[in-house]
């Protein structure tokens, strides 16, 4: 048979399988949803405290996040939140902004992604491995 006639055949397939798989098999809970609800948080890498604040993120499942996160100290952070593929580097003494979508729910942590130091916080030592925070996405679609 003709080499193309053998290409197509093997693209129906993989299409087919994909169609197959996303109507049959994928659990509702992992479809993606798009709320098309927007919300805004600010986040502080408070100077010289090795923390980010608030530490909590409530959201919903869908919704749009615009995150202004802003570093405080003389020195680089950087945030990094990796189901939702967010990785950036935070210049001393400014301000950047992410957006993503929180397509899944669950508990997702947001960390320091660039070494920072270590330091004594009211008399308790803090470290760059101190800078975790957590995203709490709620469900808005019960599984079914
Ligand atoms: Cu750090």
């Amino acid at each position: 048979m003709n080499k193309y006639i053998w290409l197509i055949i093997l693209g129906v397939l993989i299409v087919g399988g994909g169609i197959v798989y996303r109507v049959f098999f994928l659990k509702a809970e992992k479809v993606p949803v798009v709320s098309g609800k927007v919300k805004e948080f600010t986040v502080l890498a408070k100077k010289d405290t090795w923390s980010f604040v608030p530490e909590n993120i409530e959201v919903e499942r869908g919704d749009k996040i615009i995150m202004t996160v802003v570093n405080e100290d003389s020195y680089d952070h950087g945030i990094a939140i990796d189901a939702f593929g967010v990785s950036q580097r935070m210049p001393a003494l400014s301000t950047i902004n992410i957006e993503f979508v929180v397509t899944q729910a669950g508990d997702f942590p947001f960390y320091c992604s660039v070494p920072c130091g270590e330091g004594v916080v009211d008399g308790k030592k803090r470290s760059h491995f101190d800078m975790v925070g957590k995203i709490k996405v709620r469900d808005i679609v019960k599984a079914q």
